[in-house]
């Protein structure tokens, strides 16, 4: 069923605690924790506590759901000090734009220059 625990998610099991992650930020509906392979000095995954596919499925889904996660967003970057400096959010949508995990996540890089248009 939509939203369910799915059995073979890496990030389900990071919201179980079934896969250690360092954790920066945890609401009711989200887990904010840091990319186990950074891409700039702050890069800290945002996601839904349920399981969707991609951010569109979320947000399709359970709306709010998918506010607080680009809320949750916003507060790592204030937390991580690089609002004044700009960051980045990103969704990877799709194999072909680079998703390999595929439960709904917001990247939140930032703590160096950020290139336009992305690779
Ligand atoms: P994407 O390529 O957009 O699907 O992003 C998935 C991200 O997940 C990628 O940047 C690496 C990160 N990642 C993969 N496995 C793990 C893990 O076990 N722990 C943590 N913290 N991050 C992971």
């Amino acid at each position: 069923m939509a939203g369910e625990p799915q059995p073979d998610c890496l990030f389900c099991k990071i919201v179980s605690g079934e896969i250690p992650a360092t954790i920066v930020r945890e609401t009711e509906t989200t887990v904010a924790f840091r990319d186990i392979n950074p891409q700039a000095p702050t890069h800290v995954l945002v996601i839904p506590r349920v399981h969707h596919p991609d951010a569109a499925a979320l947000a399709a889904a359970e709306p709010g759901i998918a506010a607080d996660i680009l809320r949750e967003a916003g507060q790592v970057a204030a937390d991580e000090k690089i609002v004044d400096t700009g960051y980045r959010v990103v969704f990877n949508t799709g194999a072909g734009a680079g998703q390999t995990v595929f439960h709904a996540h917001a990247h939140v890089l930032g703590g160096r220059g950020l290139q336009w248009p992305p690779g």
